[in-house]
Parts: structure tokens; C-alpha cells; sequence
């Protein structure tokens, strides 16, 4: 396991401005981030990203972008930040490797009998507060030899920058029909993050990888989402409809959710690029930390308030949602279940306090695995 660098350990100011060209600076740059712990890092001017900004407009324009009202603000949100930035000329692209093998049989994480299945890129910490911790102190350390002028913001996920396309003019790897940018030594398992700044460095070339024939990922994808090739209807993923959706979840797609409680990795783990994995050594996503694999649906029905969902899920990604989502969640999963013992907890999300639970709760129905279960047992 890596050990996390501290500021303390960071360069003195005894270490002298580094005077030379663009392609020292560059290559001390690249040298300190994966001191810093960054898997992979690559460089991109500003000016490349419109390809990808340009997708992304033509996507919100199809409607393919469901609720996301952040992704339909583009426009506005990345003139105000780079308005604001100033002099932004080169984009360093970080990827961070989160993948942890599925755990086989280890206790007392094992699968309860009524689980919910949790994305791998949510079973550790929350990768926005981890990676913010190491942007600051890669800047803390650049900022010590790339001149007085050197000014850098940090971006993971929620500026407005379109990241994976950011990535593939870096040089981290290409974006396959998955929409994933998958990279040729860690697979799909990438998180990725930017730090935009006004130095002038010198640009990696974009990756030359491909999909060749291969359509594995849009065949796997439960929901039909991935229907056209480098493009996906988010309101028909399943990351989207646990995640980002509001409402209940709506029939005909409930069914295809399967046990997943929250995200979903299909199209990533059936990709060849898959294979590359090797396990993460950020200390964060290590087994030891964050939720795991699998969560105990019984447990959730037991959190009675929000206060006590966001004690026992602190510091972890799954306060992207809150407790009323979860257990919406939590009984589209228990229907999919078939299971007899799931009746009495979709009995009592019907008198939940949250209308949104309620609600999901009485839309459900329980599948007929067992012949002995009627929908009105519910
Ligand atoms: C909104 C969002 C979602 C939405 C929509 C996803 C989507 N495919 O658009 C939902 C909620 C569904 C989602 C799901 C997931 N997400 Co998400 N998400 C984002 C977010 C915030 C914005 C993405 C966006 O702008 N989408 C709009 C589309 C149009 O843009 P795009 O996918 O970025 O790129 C397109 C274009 O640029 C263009 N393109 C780019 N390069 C190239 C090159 C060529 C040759 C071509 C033809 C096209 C092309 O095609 C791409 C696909 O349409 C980003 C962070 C960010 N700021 O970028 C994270 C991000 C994409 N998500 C991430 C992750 C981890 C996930 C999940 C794996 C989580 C999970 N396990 O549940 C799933 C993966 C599902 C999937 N197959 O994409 C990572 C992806 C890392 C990686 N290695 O790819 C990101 C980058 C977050 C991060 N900081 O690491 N996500
Ligand atoms: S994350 Fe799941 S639902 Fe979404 S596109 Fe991939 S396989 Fe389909
Ligand atoms: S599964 Fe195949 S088509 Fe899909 S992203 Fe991976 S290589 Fe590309």
C-alpha cells in the first residue's frame, strides 16, 4: 500500500525556480504528480478540448442527458469558470487506478442473505475528497519551482471540463464504445481529474487505441443504454437511474436493475480492456475502508433519518444520494430479489416518512420466484 505524501514532505523552498524550457518544466511536472501517487499523467492545451465540449452540447441537445441540469448548463458554467481563470493554457490530466478485486469469500464483509450491490468505484472513500487532497499538495509542490506567476485550479468531475475526451488528448488512453476512456495499463478502472493551469507546457500526442469490431460492453448493458456506439442514453443507465434520477424508478427498467443498489460496472467488466486491471495502491480504496461490495438491505431499513444515513456512510461516495434515494434503491433491489424474507421490509418502506419511498415501495412487485408469493402479499 502507497503511503500518503504529506506536505511535509514536499520540496523546501531552498530548491531553486526552475529556469529552462517548457519541455523541462513539462517533464518535472509529469515527474512530481506520480511522486505525488497519480497512476498516470499527461499533458493537453485548453484549445483541444473542443471536440469534446462540442459532444457534449450535441448530447444534452438529444436529451440524452436525462435531469442532469449541470451537463445542461455546460455552456454557461465553463464560461464562467475560465472567465474567472483567466490565462488557463494547459490542462494536466491525472488518472488515479481505483480497481480492487471483487473480495471472494472474506468475513465479515461476506453477501447477506438481502444485499444491494455497490459499483467498485464507490466501495472505497469518496475519490473527490481523496483526489482534492493530493491536487493540493501536487501544487503545493509545483508551486514551489514553476515561477511566481504559476496559478492552478483544481477539477475533479464537477467543473466543467469534459474529462474523459480531456484524457485522450492527454494521452492516458481512448474512449471505447463504452463511453469509458480506457487505458492500456489500467483498463476502465481510471479515475480521472484535471488541474488547469496558465504555464506553458508541452502537449502528449492523443491515443491511438481502439475498439476494433468488438460491442461487448453495448450486448452486456442490461438497459439498452448503450445504443449507439461512443455515445449512451444516461436515462436509461442504471448509474444514472440509482444515482442522478429523482423520481421512482420506472417500470420496465426496475427489472433490469438486478441487485444494484448503486451505479453499475457491466459495460466496464465485460471489456477486454478489463483484464488490464491491476489492484489500486491508494490506501483509500483499499478493502479496509469505505462500504464494500456489497450492503445488508436490512440495515438500511433501520436508518430512520438523514442525520443518521450521513454518520454511517461518511466520507464515502454514496452521499451522492441521500437517504430517501438509497431506500428507493433498496426496494427496487428487494422486489428483484424474489425473496419471501424481502416482504417484510417493502411492507415497511410503505410507511415510510419519505413519499419517494412510499412510492417505490407500492410500485413494485415482488417477482414470482417463489410460487407461493402473490403480489398481494405486499
Ligand atoms: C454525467 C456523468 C455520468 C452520467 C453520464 C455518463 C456518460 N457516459 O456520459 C452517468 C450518471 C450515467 C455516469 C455513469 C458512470 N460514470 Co460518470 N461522469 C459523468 C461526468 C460528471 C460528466 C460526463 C459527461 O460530460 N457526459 C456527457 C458525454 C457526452 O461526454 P463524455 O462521456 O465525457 O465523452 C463523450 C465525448 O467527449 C465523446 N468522445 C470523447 N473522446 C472521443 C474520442 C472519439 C474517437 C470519439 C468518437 C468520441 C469521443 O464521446 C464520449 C462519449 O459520449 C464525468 C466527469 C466529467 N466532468 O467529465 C463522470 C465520469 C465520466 N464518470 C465516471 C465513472 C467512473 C462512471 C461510472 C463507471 C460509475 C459507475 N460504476 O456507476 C459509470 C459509467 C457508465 C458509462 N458507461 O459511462 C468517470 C469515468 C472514468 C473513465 N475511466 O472513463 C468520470 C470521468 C468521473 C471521474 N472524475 O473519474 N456518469
Ligand atoms: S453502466 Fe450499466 S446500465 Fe450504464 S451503460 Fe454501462 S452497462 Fe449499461
Ligand atoms: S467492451 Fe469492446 S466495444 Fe466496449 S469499450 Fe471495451 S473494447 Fe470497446
Amino acid at each position: 500500500m502507497q503511503k500518503e505524501p504529506s506536505l511535509k514532505n514536499s520540496p523546501t523552498m531552498k530548491e531553486q525556480p526552475l529556469i529552462g524550457s517548457a519541455s523541462a518544466l513539462t517533464q518535472r511536472i509529469k515527474k512530481t504528480a506520480r511522486a505525488v501517487g497519480f497512476d498516470r499523467v499527461g499533458i493537453t492545451r485548453l484549445e483541444n478540448l473542443a471536440g469534446g465540449e462540442r459532444a457534449i452540447l450535441d448530447w444534452v441537445r438529444q436529451g440524452r442527458n436525462g435531469a442532469m441540469k449541470y451537463l445542461a448548463d455546460f455552456r454557461e458554467r465553463r464560461r464562467s469558470f475560465f472567465d474567472k481563470f483567466g490565462d488557463a493554457k494547459s490542462i494536466i490530466v491525472l488518472g488515479v487506478n481505483y480497481y480492487q478485486p471483487s473480495q471472494k469469500n472474506p468475513r465479515p464483509r461476506s453477501r447477506p442473505p438481502l444485499a444491494g450491490h455497490i459499483a467498485r468505484y464507490a466501495r472505497g472513500l469518496d475519490y473527490h475528497e481523496a483526489i482534492a487532497r493530493r491536487h493540493k499538495i501536487l501544487i503545493e509542490r509545483l508551486s514551489v519551482f514553476a515561477g511566481k506567476d504559476f496559478h492552478a485550479e483544481s477539477c475533479v468531475d464537477s467543473r466543467p471540463l469534459p474529462e474523459r475526451y480531456a484524457a485522450f488528448q492527454a494521452g492516458l488512453g481512448f474512449v471505447g464504445k463504452s463511453t469509458a476512456l480506457l487505458s492500456p495499463s489500467f483498463g476502465p478502472w481510471l479515475f480521472l481529474s484535471e488541474i488547469v493551469t496558465n504555464l506553458e507546457l508541452v502537449p502528449d500526442s492523443p491515443d491511438k487505441g481502439t475498439c476494433g469490431s468488438c460491442s461487448r460492453c453495448q450486448k452486456a448493458c442490461p438497459t439498452g443504454a448503450l445504443d449507439r456506439d461512443y455515445q449512451m442514453d444516461a436515462r436509461l443507465c442504471i448509474a444514472y437511474l440509482t444515482i442522478e434520477h429523482k423520481g421512482t424508478v420506472p417500470p420496465g427498467l426496475r427489472e433490469k436493475i438486478g441487485d444494484r443498489l448503486f451505479g453499475c460496472d457491466e459495460c466496464l467488466s465485460v471489456c477486454p480492456y478489463a483484464n488490464r486491471s491491476k489492484p489500486a495502491s491508494w490506501k483509500e480504496w483499499g478493502p479496509s475502508q469505505g462500504c464494500g461490495e456489497w450492503l445488508d438491505l436490512k440495515k438500511l431499513f433501520g436508518i430512520s433519518s438523514n442525520a443518521q444515513y450521513e454518520k454511517m456512510f461518511s466520507g464515502t461516495a454514496l452521499l451522492r444520494i441521500d437517504r430517501k434515494k438509497m431506500l428507493r434503491n433498496a426496494c427496487v433491489v428487494l422486489a428483484n430479489s424474489g425473496k419471501r424474507a424481502a416482504l417484510p421490509y417493502l411492507k415497511k418502506a410503505l410507511s415510510d416518512p419519505s413519499p419517494l419511498v412510499r412510492e417505490q415501495a407500492r410500485e413494485v412487485r415482488l417477482k414470482t420466484q417463489d410460487p407461493g408469493l402473490k403480489t398481494q402479499d405486499l
